[in-house]
């Protein structure tokens, strides 16, 4: 089984409501387990015009693979009317894979561990919040790079 860190991101429409969608829809992913959700922090856009965002991280045991997950995510991403208009557009959620145990993966559809994450309050506070150890992982994972 494998602990993978998933970071989710809502600023466009009933943000909650998304949240607890994106939410209801993991859960419903075959062997996919929600062990850890953060608080989830309202945040200003980061390289991105647009409203305020809601953003947190879930931390989940499973046996998919990678590109499993990526493939389910991107479903509840389209099953929440996600629109790609332009890049960093407004979007009702988006949820990216941060990490996979300790596997780095660099394929152009899927990068792992994500790797603007350590440079994203967004994403490491909520992530410290439900498992500050990791911290050691991921900048051991980054000097691996
Ligand atoms: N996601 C981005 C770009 N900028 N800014 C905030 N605050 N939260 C995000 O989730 C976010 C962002 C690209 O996915
Ligand atoms: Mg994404
Ligand atoms: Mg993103």
């Amino acid at each position: 089984m494998a602990k993978v860190f998933i970071a989710l991101g809502t600023n466009l429409g009933d943000r909650k409501k998304n949240i607890q969608d994106a939410l209801s829809g993991l859960e419903k992913i075959e062997g996919l387990v929600i062990d850890k959700v953060s608080n989830f922090i309202e945040t200003e856009p980061v390289d991105c015009p647009g409203p305020n965002f809601l953003n947190g991280v879930i931390k989940v045991t499973t046996s998919l693979s990678p590109k499993k997950i990526l493939e389910e995510l991107f479903g509840i991403e389209k099953s929440l009317g996600r629109k790609r208009e332009f890049k960093n557009a407004p979007r009702t959620i988006d949820l990216d894979i941060l990490l996979y145990d300790d596997k780095i993966i660099n394929e152009p559809h899927l990068k792992v561990p994500h790797p603007l994450m350590m440079r994203r309050g967004f994403v490491m506070s909520p992530l410290l919040e439900i498992e500050s150890e990791i911290i050691e992982l991921v900048e051991f994972l980054f000097r691996s790079k």
